[in-house]
Parts: structure tokens; C-alpha cells; sequence
């Protein structure tokens, strides 16, 4: 390490004179440095993970964590009166990514870096990310997030090609980022932009921009608004653009290690992440036609190389394009689409496993069933219902193709780096192992009963929770009584994760406290999450929350007992802060509907108890710990499909049924709220609940509050909790992201 060096040479002074910002530009410097060299580039066989989000979070800390520097490093800086985390706090957080999917494909290539495997990340380089999201009188509003500096992460790379679309071509430009490996190698990520991107065509503060002018907009941001068809048509062209840049950077690659291109399935596999990627099946396919293969050998050849990773069963969700957006922006692709659709056309007659079906919309999930070697689910649970329900008629005609893939974390930036204290107690008690090998954890069980080490675990998490009090005062001003229990939901607003059922917990609270019946503990409930700019309903139940937060933080009788904040901008670097200090954390998705949720596994991890659906990896995580160390409720997936099948679910009984309920959701439309917020945004939510509910809050809420009852009174017992935490912590080992990376190579990749 030659920090010092550095400095010297960028600024002619020494670690003590020099300004955070200073510190930080020759830190990155440092570590870019360090990175390099430690290329794994062994094997003939190349894995490219290819996906529209790469949730990476800021790197700096992570990095030193990976080269090993980070003790001497910090050290360094303490010895001069300078703090690592101030210095952190310099570093812009890209946003490229909306949540589980694109933080798992982070968590991802740190483990295929980690596991020294050959393999690199292809995505898109969105200067200014999702969106950074403001609050403004109790409303989300919507403002660009730029990230990238004249110096950052990113190295621009001499890589450049043509990108036809129909009636012009863009050059797209290869820029990298190192990932860094925990004690290994350095895989890379491959971020394509287009040359001609104009940030300045963004107007105001908003995040409006002319949607057509697709070589200024091409990669501003991630999924645009897709409300209307320019934000969809510009979400077909950022995807081609990303597929049909990665693919030509696939050949190439392939050939200079001496691929034929008959021979690319030995030199290389694509993963799919989702189908944001899909195009890539018909871009190889149309390459490799370019190139004098034949369509037969062709379809084969891109069949052996493709596996499709799916990553939910929403239905809004599964993309299906309309053949004319297609037709519009990628006019060469058609034919090899049509042919596709042929093809399976003539061999099954079922519809709804077509590719074009009659209303003219390209199905991309049948693209990647038929025309990939691997299908695989993000959890067991998940899985089993993509078999047995959702593509049954897929898996009817390719059973071999189906897989589980159980979602995993990287433990290097959600403990090590996350948790600094709870890293040092483990190590005390089981030694380093964990740090390489997760299911060493669970050597902690035999301390399960030891109450001195149940005492420290407690006093762990009451450090973790003032460290949190600390920071949203000081980035947020937000007070919070770290007496509390911190009972916490982070992840997209979306009505299936029923942030909106937690809210009518808060109200319910309120109205018990309100008649006497106060808490043994004070309750904090959090939130943190972004709602699609176009997603009305989850706006509003943003707006529900933080009038919410506003009516109780100025009630002085309530106060004192029961706290909801909504964070402002969720992050990456806020769940760092949040996940170590949970007490109670919420998995509460309508069961059937969370592919898998990965929160859930940082949370255990960091000794927070689950409240929680048996929905997505839920279920793995309660057969783990057992019984005694989550709170389960609610009705069952194979429940919940019937219901759908049947559509018998009317929201409004349950409503008359039960005065607790319409208590709840009647309160949504009181004086009190009325005064403090728009009536227009809670109408629509309380009608939604009384009329819709799609996903069923008022199903589950009477199970949801007793379960969680009993939550808040086992917390009373502060020995027997620390025990849960000690037991969540020990389970965890099965959810590092490397095991996950290790079962995708054994069973799919072969690298
Ligand atoms: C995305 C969007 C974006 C715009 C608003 C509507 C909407 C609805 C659904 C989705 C889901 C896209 C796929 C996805 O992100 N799936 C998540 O993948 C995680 C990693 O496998 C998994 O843990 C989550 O359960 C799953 O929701």
C-alpha cells in the first residue's frame, strides 16, 4: 500500500493536510490500482451475467475489505485524525439498479470474484441511475441521482461498436468497473454507453427528458417511465443496445481465446438475468447467421450457450412486447423471431407456450424456456410454483430444464462491512473460518445457552441501534429513541410486499394506545422504499406513511410509545446502516408473490428476527432456525392461489366483518389524516383496499397483528430474544451468495 505516495505525488502534502475529498480521490486511486493484476481470466470457459441492474452500492470500504487493507488503511487515516467513514461519505452511490434483482447480480459477481471463477458482469451505464427520491409535502418526487465523477470507478476501455436499430445506429462504448474478489481475484463489470448520451436534455429538476431523442437519451436513466409507449419503445432500445453490445463483446472474446464459433457453447455461457436481456438469444442467433453459420446450427449453437434466470410471476411483470415496438426498433431481429415462433408453432400446439401470440405481443420468457438449455427459480418455493402453476406447460415439455437456484448474499459487505462489531464478537467466539466458509457459523450454536455471550450479542445490537440514531439525525434529521424496538421494512413499494398492511398495524396501534392500552417496550417502525415514478397506488401508500409519521410525531399522547419513519432515498448505503440495528424485520409479501426477497437474508444474518409470510425464501429461512425463532402468519401459497383461481377474495368482507379492520382503513379517510394530506392521493388508496385489494392486506391482517403481538411481548424476555438473534445468526451460513455461485457453476455453467 502506498497511500502516502499517492498523496504526495496528487497533492504535494501529507495524510493529515489534506481534505476528505482529497483522501478519497487517492484512495480510489489506490485501490483501482490494487485491483488490477488480479484478473481471473483461467479456463476456456467464460461466464458473462447479463442484466439491466447492477446494484453496486458504493465500493470504497468494500474494496479495502476485499484486498485486505482495510484495518491498515484505517489505521493510517485515525493516525492523522482523519475518519474512514467521513471519507466514505464522499463517495456518490450509483443507483443502477431497483432493488432484490440488480443487488443481487452485485452480490453475484463479488462471489464470482471471490470464488476466483471466469466471469463477468454485462449491463448499462445510466448516468443518473433510477432516480433519487425526495419528500415533499408527505408526496415521493423524483430527481436525478448523477454518480459518475471526472474520476470514479469507472475505466473507459478502447472497446467501441455499431449498433443498428431501425433507421440509424449508435456507437456504444465498453466502460469497466473492477470487482474485487474477498482474498482473490477481480472479475469485471462491462458497462456499455452510448457516445452521444446529453445529460444537459434533462429538464428542470425533474427526471423529464425527450423520450425520443434516443442518442442524447439512450442511457440516462433506468427503466424510464414506461407509462406511456415512448418510455416502453426507449426501454427496447436500451436493451438491445446492452444485449447486442455484450454479444458482439462475447464473440469476440471467444474467438480470441480460439473459439470456432461452432464450438461457442465450450467457451461460453450467457445467464439471463430476468428477461430485460432476452434479445441476446436473436442478436447471437443474427451474428452468428452474419457470420456464414446456418439458421439450424445457429438456433443450436445459441441454445447450448443461454440459461434464463426468472425472477418473479407477476404478471405485470413478465415482459411481452408488442411485435410493432419490435418491428420499429429492431426491424432485423423480426425474421429470427417469426422463425423462433415457427419453429415451436410446429411442434406444440398449446398457445400459451407460442412465442407471438394472437394478439401480436412477443412473449420474452418463452424466448429464454425454449431457446436456453436452463430455467431456474430464485428460491424453493419459487421454484416449485414456476413448475407446478405458472410455466406448468413449459415444465411439462422440459422438465430436465428446471432448476432451484435459492438467492444468496455476499457476507463480505452485509456482515464484515455492515457490522464491524458483530464480525469481531463472531470471530472472537468461532474464529475466522466464517469469513471464508459461511456454514462455519454455525459454530455459534454452542453458545446458544451462554448468557454472557448472549449479553454481548444484545449489547452488539444496542450499539448498531444508537449508530443508526446517530446517522438519521445527522443526514436526516430524524429522531428516534433508541430505547425502541426497531421493527423494519426496506425494499421496492410495491402492493404485493403490503407495506400498506404495516401501516394499518401503525393505525391500529395508534387506536389501542389512544385507549389506554400502551406498549411494555416503545415501537419504531421503519420504512424505506421507492415507488415506480408511475405506480400511483404505491405512491399513495408513501403518502399514507409519512402523514402517518407527521400525525403521531405531534401527538404527544402516542409519541412517546410508538415512532413510524419513512427514510428518505433508500439505498444501498442506508440498508448498511439499518439492517445491523433491526430488531423485528418485515417479510410480509402475500404469500405466493415474493420470488424470494434477499432483505429477509441480510437481516438473519445481522440477528434480526423475521416477521414474515411463508412466501419466497422464507420458507428456508423457517425451517432453518424452527418455531421458536420467527413469527409466521398468514394464509398459505397453494391458499392464496385458490383464491386467485377462484377469484372468491372480496376485500370488502373482511372490512364489514371485522371492526378492527374497518377501524384501520376507515381512519385512512379521517379528519386527521384529511388535514394533513391530500384527500385526492387517500381516497384512492382507502377505495383501492375497500373495492380491490389485489393482494389481499385484509386477507392476512388479523393473523398479521396477533403474530406480531407476539413478537413485541417475546422481546420482553431480552435473554431468550438475544438466543433468536444467536440462532438467526448461526442459520445464515446457507444464504452466502457464494454457495449460491457455487451450485450455478456445478449445475449449469461448468465452468
Ligand atoms: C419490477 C417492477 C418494476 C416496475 C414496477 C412494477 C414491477 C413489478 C415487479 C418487478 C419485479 C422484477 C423482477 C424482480 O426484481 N424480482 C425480484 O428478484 C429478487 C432477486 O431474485 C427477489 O429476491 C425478489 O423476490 C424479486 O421480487
Amino acid at each position: 500500500m502506498n497511500l502516502e505516495s499517492i498523496i504526495k505525488e496528487r497533492f504535494d502534502r501529507s495524510v493529515k493536510d489534506c481534505t476528505n475529498e482529497e483522501l478519497y480521490y487517492a484512495l480510489l486511486e489506490m485501490t483501482k490500482k490494487m485491483a488490477k493484476g488480479r484478473e481471473s481470466s483461467a479456463g476456456k470457459k467464460k461466464l458473462y451475467y447479463i442484466s439491466a441492474e447492477f446494484l453496486i452500492g458504493k465500493l470504497l470500504s468494500n474494496n479495502l475489505i476485499n484486498l485486505g487493507i482495510y484495518d491498515e488503511v484505517k489505521e493510517l487515516l485515525e493516525k492523522n485524525g482523519k475518519s474512514l467513514s467521513e471519507i466514505e461519505s464522499v463517495e456518490p452511490e450509483p443507483s443502477l439498479g431497483n432493488g432484490g434483482l440488480g443487488r443481487l447480480a452485485a452480490c453475484f459477481l463479488d462471489s464470482i470474484a471471490t470464488l476466483g471463477l471466469n466471469g463477468d458482469g454485462i449491463g448499462l451505464n445510466y448516468h443518473y441511475g433510477l432516480f433519487r427520491q425526495v419528500f415533499d409535502n408527505n408526496l415521493q418526487r423524483e430527481t436525478p441521482n448523477p454518480w459518475i465523477e471526472k474520476e470514479s470507478w469507472l475505466e473507459k476501455t478502447d472497446k467501441s461498436y455499431q449498433i443498428p436499430f431501425g433507421g440509424f445506429t449508435l456507437n456504444s462504448r465498453m466502460y469497466d468497473i473492477d470487482v474485487t474478489g474477498y482474498d482473490n481475484r477481480t472479475t469485471k463489470l462491462h458497462l456499455f454507453d452510448v457516445e452521444t448520451v446529453d445529460e444537459s436534455i434533462v429538464n428542470g429538476d425533474g427526471i423529464h427528458f425527450d423520450k425520443e431523442d434516443i442518442a442524447k437519451n439512450l442511457t440516462l436513466f433506468l427503466y424510464p417511465d414506461d407509462s406511456d409507449e415512448q418510455g416502453r419503445l426507449l426501454r427496447i432500445y436500451q436493451q438491445y443496445f446492452m444485449v447486442s453490445s455484450g454479444a458482439r463483446l462475447i464473440l469476440e472474446e471467444a474467438e480470441e481465446r480460439g473459439c470456432n464459433l461452432h464450438d461457442l457453447a465450450d467457451y461460453a455461457v450467457i445467464q439471463i438475468n430476468d428477461t430485460h436481456p432476452t434479445m441476446v438469444i436473436p442478436e447471437l442467433i443474427r451474428l452468428l447467421l452474419e457470420r456464414g453459420i446456418l439458421m439450424d446450427e445457429a438456433i443450436e449453437i445459441v441454445s447450448r450457450t443461454c440459461a434464463y434466470t426468472n425472477h418473479t410471476i407477476l404478471a405485470e411483470a413478465l415482459e411481452k412486447w408488442p411485435v410493432r415496438y419490435l418491428e420499429k426498433v429492431v426491424p432485423q431481429l423480426m425474421p429470427i423471431i417469426y422463425e423462433l415462433n415457427n419453429r415451436v408453432r410446429k411442434k406444440y400446439e398449446d398457445e400459451s407456450v407460442a412465442i407471438v401470440d394472437s394478439e401480436k405481443r412477443v412473449h420474452m420468457a418463452h424466448i429464454d424456456i425454449h431457446y436456453g438449455y436452463s430455467v431456474n427459480g430464485v428460491a424453493y418455493l419459487h421454484t416449485e410454483i414456476l413448475k407446478n402453476s405458472e410455466l406448468n406447460n413449459f415444465y411439462r415439455i422440459y422438465p430436465e430444464k428446471f432448476n432451484n437456484k435459492t438467492n444468496g448474499i455476499t457476507f463480505r459487505r452485509w456482515l464484515l462491512h455492515c457490522n464491524r462489531e458483530l464480525s469481531a464478537l463472531l470471530e472472537e467466539l468461532i474464529g475466522e473460518g466464517f469469513k471464508k466458509d459461511a456454514m462455519e457459523l454455525e459454530k455459534l450454536s454452542a453458545f446458544a445457552e451462554d448468557e454472557a455471550v448472549l449479553a454481548r450479542l444484545t449489547e452488539v445490537k444496542r450499539k448498531s441501534k444508537s449508530e443508526l440514531k446517530d446517522y438519521l439525525k445527522k443526514t436526516q434529521g430524524i429522531e428516534l429513541n433508541e430505547n425502541s424496538i426497531y421493527d423494519i421494512q426496506i425494499k421496492r413499494l410495491h402492493e404485493y410486499k403490503r407495506q400498506q398492511m404495516n401501516a394499518l398495524y401503525v393505525i391500529h396501534k395508534y387506536f389501542e394506545i389512544k385507549d389506554g392500552k400502551k406498549p411494555t417496550t416503545p415501537i419504531t417502525v421503519i420504512f424505506g422504499a421507492k415507488a415506480a415514478p408511475a405506480y400511483i397506488i404505491a405512491k399513495d401508500i408513501i403518502h399514507l406513511i409519512l402523514c402517518l409519521q407527521q400525525l403521531i410525531d405531534s401527538d404527544p399522547e402516542v409519541s412517546p410509545y410508538l415512532k413510524v419513519v419513512m427514510v428518505e432515498n433508500y439505498n444501498v448505503t442506508l440498508a448498511e446502516k439499518l439492517i445491523p440495528a433491526a430488531d423485528i424485520h418485515e417479510q410480509i409479501s402475500l404469500a405466493s408473490k415474493e420470488a424470494s426477497g434477499t432483505s429477509n437474508m441480510k437481516f438473519m444474518l445481522n440477528g434480526a428476527v423475521a416477521l414474515g409470510t411463508m412466501d419466497g425464501a422464507n420458507v428456508e429461512i423457517a425451517e432453518l432456525v424452527g418455531d421458536d425463532n420467527i413469527f409466521i402468519f398468514g394464509e398459505s401459497s397453494d391458499t392464496v392461489i385458490e383464491h386467485y383461481e377462484k377469484a372468491d377474495y372480496v376485500s370488502k368482507d373482511y372490512y364489514e366483518a371485522d371492526a378492527d379492520i374497518k377501524r384501520a382503513v376507515d381512519f385512512i379517510v379521517s379528519d386527521e389524516m384529511l388535514e394533513i394530506g391530500q384527500e385526492e392521493n387517500l381516497k384512492r388508496l382507502y377505495n383501492e383496499l375497500l373495492n380491490k385489494d389485489w393482494f389481499m392486506t385484509l386477507l392476512d391482517f388479523q393473523s398479521y397483528v396477533k403474530e406480531k403481538e407476539r413478537a413485541l411481548k417475546a422481546y420482553e424476555d431480552r435473554s431468550a430474544w438475544a438466543r433468536k438473534m444467536l440462532v438467526n445468526i448461526s442459520k445464515a451460513g446457507f444464504f452466502s451468495s457464494d454457495r449460491t455461485i457455487a451450485q450455478y457453476n456445478n449445475e449449469v455453467w461448468k465452468l
